[in-house]
């Protein structure tokens, strides 16, 4: 009669979710109708679940953490702030995924992936008389003044990719110093990674430096929105899941994770929201039309270094103190 309990009798699961909130809806919906277990689900970027995660240290409220870039995670995973758990779905993860984990030191892994580059608005960019941006180097240029948005790393996992993605690319000296001339050109540093690309689709900014799924899920939803990925080469994420160190409901909090790394749930991101990352279950199709990554330049992005909790607060003392406090 298993079938005929109550949902409440098979407890509860508290789960923090960084990715876009149809997708987080969704798996909470989903997980609770498949179990019985309540979700209390709440959505928030990486960067501010990072913040919440570390606040609550003392009296954890999360049980389990999905979604999101995959360096907070790591640095929740070196200040003891997750646990290891190994699922049996690990021996179908793509290597990246596992890459995540070993980095984590088995306190988090890999469920899906996706590149940094431009996304931008064809009809602003047409009705400007601008050429879309291929190229790092092409976003610099006076006819992109106040056209480009992107977010501010303090808050956003994404920004922070983007960040390490250039430092990786150009050198640090470099990066800073292209991050200096690019600053006339940025209109704003939203708060959220996905800000950026949700006004080129409203049209209030013609480019955003973001993650290219997320370009494709707008113009999925009739907005004209096409997206490049930059001819020198782009960074990527490994978005990640975490299990949080003192969860109240740890059995469940395994029972997701179990969950989330299996092919139909892997699935749900793109059936409920057009959410286009890679799935980190090699048995788990990509969805269709979703950025192949395997076709682009991708620099060997060091996930160790850059997900590291000293990079990452110096990297973003250097860009508060020489990119954040230039005047606007
Ligand atoms: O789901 C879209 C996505 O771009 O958002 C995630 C991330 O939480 C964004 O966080 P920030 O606001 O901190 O940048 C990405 O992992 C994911 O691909």
């Amino acid at each position: 009669m298993a079938w005929a309990a109550p949902a409440q009798a098979q407890g509860q699961l508290n789960l923090y979710c960084s990715v876009q909130v149809e997708w987080c809806t969704a798996i909470a919906n989903t997980f609770q109708r498949d179990t019985g277990i309540t979700v209390n689900m709440t959505q928030k970027g990486s960067g501010e679940s990072l913040a919440q995660i570390r606040a609550e240290a003392q009296n954890p409220r999360g049980d389990v953490w999905f979604g999101g870039t995959g360096d907070p995670h790591l640095i929740v995973a070196e200040e003891g702030l997750s646990v290891e758990y190994k699922s049996a779905a690990h021996v179908d993860l793509q290597p990246w995924a596992i890459r995540q984990y070993e980095a984590a030191k088995g306190r988090s892994v890999g469920v899906y992936s996706g590149a940094v580059g431009f996304g931008f608005n064809t009809e602003l960019l047409a009705k400007k008389t601008i050429s879309a941006p291929a190229c790092w180097a092409d976003l610099t240029k006076a006819a992109y003044k106040g056209e480009i948005q992107v977010a501010n790393p303090n808050s956003s996992g994404t920004a922070y990719v983007i960040i390490a993605t250039l430092v990786q690319l150009m050198g640090e000296d470099k990066a800073f110093a292209y991050l200096k001339e690019l600053h006339p050109n940025i209109n704003a540093y939203a708060r959220s990674g996905t800000g950026p690309i949700k006004a080129v689709a409203r049209g209030e900014t013609a480019v955003s430096l973001s993650f290219v799924h997320d370009a494709v899920t707008e113009s999925n939803a009739g907005f004209p929105v096409k997206y490049n990925t930059p001819c020198e080469g782009t960074g990527y994420e490994i978005g990640s899941m975490s299990i949080i160190k003192g969860a109240r409901n740890i059995a469940n909090a395994r029972r997701f994770y179990d969950w989330a790394l299996t092919p139909a749930a892997q699935r749900i991101g793109f059936e409920v929201g057009k959410q286009l990352q890679m799935p980190s279950n090699k048995n788990a199709p990509l969805p269709p039309g979703a950025p192949d990554l395997s076709k682009m330049k991708l620099v060997e992005y060091d996930f160790v270094k850059y997900g590291a909790a000293a990079e990452r607060r110096r990297l973003l003392a250097k860009w508060d103190a020489e990119i954040g406090s230039l005047p606007r």
